[in-house]
């Protein structure tokens, strides 16, 4: 009798604790605990990959970007990393970037576009980070108001929001 109670009590505590473990593991995913979700997949040659928390990329050197964009009004300021500093952060070499967003959008960017037009992988707008439902949590962002070079689809095209994960090829 008092097995068989401890035996249903130890039952009982342990679904318990899987229920909350997964339950934890969900939230992560789906509210998005940005500080211990990897938001970020940075893969290259030789199956290079690499995770990135919002806190991980924090740490990279900080970039800034102040330009008018066709997706917001008025003057923004972005903060992020510049996608030059994450390719030497790496040590990845190579010459397209294949950016996956979170909605199966996909571009692909020269990566001689990063020294050239210093883009940056965005995680903040105006001082906060940027919810999926407003393109974010990564944006990546050219300077558009600093040459006329950039203000055309072509750029635009190269400037994925939702950014999930960039493969270096
Ligand atoms: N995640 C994501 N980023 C994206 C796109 C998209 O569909 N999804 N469209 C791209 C293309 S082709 C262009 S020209 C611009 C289009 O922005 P618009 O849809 O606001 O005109 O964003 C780019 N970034
Ligand atoms: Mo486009």
């Amino acid at each position: 009798m008092t097995n068989r109670r401890s035996f249903i009590g130890a039952l009982v505590l342990l679904c318990g604790l899987a229920g909350s473990a997964s339950q934890a593991v969900a939230q992560d995913a789906a509210a998005g605990n940005t500080a211990t979700r990897a938001i970020l997949t940075v893969s290259g040659p030789g199956g290079f990959t690499r995770d990135f928390t919002l806190p991980d990329l924090e740490k990279l050197p900080k970039a800034e970007i102040r330009t008018k964009t066709p997706w917001h009004d008025g003057l923004q300021h972005f903060e992020g990393v510049s996608l030059q500093a994450l390719m030497d952060h790496l040590q990845l070499r190579g010459r397209d970037a294949q950016v996956l967003a979170l909605n199966r959008y996909r571009t692909t960017i020269p990566v001689a576009d990063f020294a050239e037009f210093k883009p940056i992988l965005a995680y903040r707008r105006n001082g906060a980070p940027m919810e999926i439902r407003e393109k974010g949590p990564l944006f990546i962002i050219y300077p558009y108001d600093s040459s006329a070079a950039l203000k055309n689809e072509t750029y635009f095209g190269r400037s994925a929001w939702q950014v999930r994960s960039i493969s270096v090829e």
